[in-house]
């Protein structure tokens, strides 16, 4: 067993007390997390931290020394702008490039159901007929798997076409938006291609001109946007179905300790639809083996796709990962892409808990592998879930921490779930009610808290915080990713905390929530996975295009607060490139130049170029979470004010 290194675990890691005594368990064991390791290394690099460390070549590496000192150039003569605005391109490529392999997969997934050599069938055959329309796409008279195929082939082409625009990107945009891209000359042609093309930029003796690197920047956004949010959400709303409103819980007691306790963790959810189907159909095998049944629960965005479509319960976000494992009641972790902390394995060893990887370009060294393919998910699915129930009888009872508090939540809020409840109020135009309560001001504005827990900041604190803010001032909240966990956990998706809410908006909550036969619309909306922040995104559209304005003119505002991953910076620039403004609570590291941050931050009154003067949004840096709110509230109340519309800020002019 690991000894751990850290001495100081009195010190307080999540909001969510559950985890802490995990944590202080896992130290009186001596066993390392994420949490441990964090506070072995409490300060992080300065130089990687502002962005100034470049490893670009051989020759480096090099960096900038900071507030003016020392060198400010490396060697090949590129400077601190160039080298923060190649660094942060360099995560955008990162990030973007998960998402779209999540895309490819489920395209690929899609293609090989519609030709009927995949365990897979299409069961969101409404929403295909939506997609293949959008796409130009005849239907008349073909059957759902020509048109599957169509869709799948449309979807493909966005990964080879050397000329034009992103299919997914002309199927979601705004025309006033492409027009600026294309003048900007960012629009992206295909997603391998601008991929590829980034890759290039970025390395040494390529482009050092930091404006054309940050334009760059922006090209990932709409990469990441149209090619990895857009297209995922819609192909696995075609295979998977469109998510419904379900209720389902969060915490830790969502693990049985008389159940067999599969998590699924990552992000890709084809092999995770699988084990909750296989879970069901071999309960009786783990009541064999003297369990009760079987218990799926989710982690991390996995987590979040099953939960939006099967209600599967959700057990941990991204930064207590690992701690759900010292429970000591999970006997299988399966995990796919993204987010899987190598450190789940040290961890696992610890108990009888298996980890299982299942793609070939994810393993972690001394875990199971399973390898899993569309034609063949059935099979694999089996095995994990039996291999699962196999490891039963091998739990140490001495070893186990059971918890019995669970939070409701609701969640399933995919747009058409939305509409839906709204047509119960006003069935020939159902945005109509979400418009007034936006114009009429009892809805202040919209705004998407999104992202991760990030193992260095307290967990669910920003998250919770920003949003309860927010809520105070009646402004709709919406949530995806890891976000969505801390606001679940912390009762803002269930009636409880309505407390949290401005009158006004609780108004509508209770309005809207009563048509569709509810108590009342939950507090905050969890709309699904980081992929479906495509769903925050077509909502905003809808609502500019019904309002005959740009997505930009909307009071409207993105919230990251406690992010850790490029993936969640990539999303965020692809919210920017929109013209909505974006908080992130962390280091984005870029503070290694001026230029970077005027650009990135600054607002259109500013000298300069920036951000905001060409898309009419702008990077918000703050810690935190009360300051961040109060600024993201001024930032809905300017742009109400430029809209026409009641302002706050009427006053002051
Ligand atoms: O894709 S929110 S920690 S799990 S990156 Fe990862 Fe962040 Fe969670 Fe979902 Ni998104
Ligand atoms: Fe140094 Fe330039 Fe090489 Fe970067 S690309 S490591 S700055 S020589």
């Amino acid at each position: 067993m690991p000894k751990t290194q850290d001495h100081t675990h009195t010190q307080r890691i999540s909001l969510d007390h559950d985890f802490e005594v995990l944590y202080e368990k896992a130290c009186e064991a001596g066993i390392d997390t994420a949490f441990s390791r964090a506070k072995q290394t409490p300060v992080p690099c300065p130089f990687g931290s502002a962005g100034v460390c470049c490893r670009h070549c051989l020759e480096g590496p090099c960096r900038i020394g900071l507030n003016g000192k020392g060198p400010q150039e490396g060697i090949c003569g590129a400077n601190g702008d160039t080298i923060v605005a190649r660094n942060l391109l360099t995560m955008m490529i990162e990030g973007a490039a998960g998402h779209a392999e999540h895309g490819r997969e489920t395209a690929l997934a899609l293609l090989e159901a519609s030709e009927g050599h995949s365990d897979y069938q299409i069961k969101g055959v409404e929403k295909l007929y939506q997609v293949a329309a959008g796409l130009g796409i005849e239907t008349n008279g073909k059957a759902v798997e020509d048109i599957g195929k169509q869709v799948a082939l449309k979807a493909l082409e966005d990964f080879q076409k050397q000329a034009g625009a992103m299919n997914w990107l002309t199927l979601h945009a705004q025309q006033q938006s492409i027009d600026k891209w294309d003048e900007l000359g960012i629009t992206p042609v295909n997603i391998h291609l601008e991929i590829s093309k980034a890759v290039t930029r970025t390395s040494m003796g390529c482009d050092a001109d930091p404006i054309n690197l940050l334009l760059g920047c922006l090209t990932m956004g709409l990469v990441d946007g149209f090619g990895g949010l857009h297209l995922s959400s819609d192909l696995q709303d075609i295979l998977f179905g469109v998510p419904k409103l379900v209720k389902s819980n969060f915490r830790l007691g969502v693990i049985k300790k008389e159940m067999v306790n599969i998590a699924v963790h990552g992000h890709v959810p084809l092999l995770s639809e699988k084990i909750v189907e296989w879970s069901r159909k071999l309960s009786e095998e783990a009541k064999a083996a003297g369990a009760a049944g079987i218990n799926v629960v989710g982690i991390c965005c996995s987590g979040n796709e099953m939960l939006m479509r099967h209600g599967i319960p959700a057990a941990s976000s991204f930064s207590s990962q690992e701690l759900v494992i010292v429970t000591g009641m999970l006997e299988a972790m399966i995990v796919d892409v993204q987010c899987i902390m190598p450190g789940i394995q040290k961890v696992a060893e610890c108990y009888h808990t298996e980890i299982i990887t299942t793609l070939p370009y994810v393993k972690i060294a001394g875990s199971t592998h399973v390898n899993f393919h569309t034609d063949k998910a059935d099979k694999a699915a089996q095995d994990i879930v039996r291999k699962a129930i196999a490891n039963f009888p091998k739990r140490d009872h001495q070893k186990i921490t059971s918890f019995t508090g669970t939070v409701e939540a609701y969640a399933g809020f995919s747009n058409e779930q939305i509409i839906e409840a709204l047509s119960a109020l006003n069935k020939e135009d159902p945005l109509k009610p979400l418009l007034d309560a936006i114009t009429s001001g009892a809805i202040r504005g919209v705004a998407a808290i999104v992202g991760c827990t990030n193992v260095r900041e307290f967990q669910d604190w920003g998250n919770v915080t920003v949003a309860k803010e927010l809520l105070k001032n009646n402004v709709l909240v919406v949530a995806t990713g890891c976000s969505a966990h801390s606001l679940a956990k912390h009762n803002l998706m269930n009636m409880q905390g309505l407390e949290y809410c401005g009158e006004s908006l609780r108004g509508v909550l209770k309005a809207i929530g009563q048509a569709a036969g509810l108590e009342s619309l939950p507090p905050t909306l969890h709309m699904g996975s980081c992929v479906d922040n495509s769903r925050p995104a077509d909502l905003l559209t809808a609502v500019a295009n019904r309002l005959g304005v740009e997505v930009k003119d909307l009071p409207a505002v993105g919230s990251c607060p406690e992010t850790h991953s490029p993936k969640a910076l990539v999303i965020g620039t692809y919210f920017l490139a929109n013209g909505v403004d974006v908080h992130v609570g962390v280091n984005p590291q870029v503070s290694g130049s001026q230029f970077v941050t005027d650009v990135l931050c600054n607002g259109a009154k500013d000298d300069g170029l920036n951000l905001e003067k060409l898309f009419g949004g702008k990077l918000i840096y703050e810690k935190d979470p009360v300051k961040a709110a109060a600024i993201l509230l001024r930032r809905i109340e300017e742009k109400r004010l430029a809209l026409g519309l009641s302002s706050k800020l009427e006053s002051a002019i």
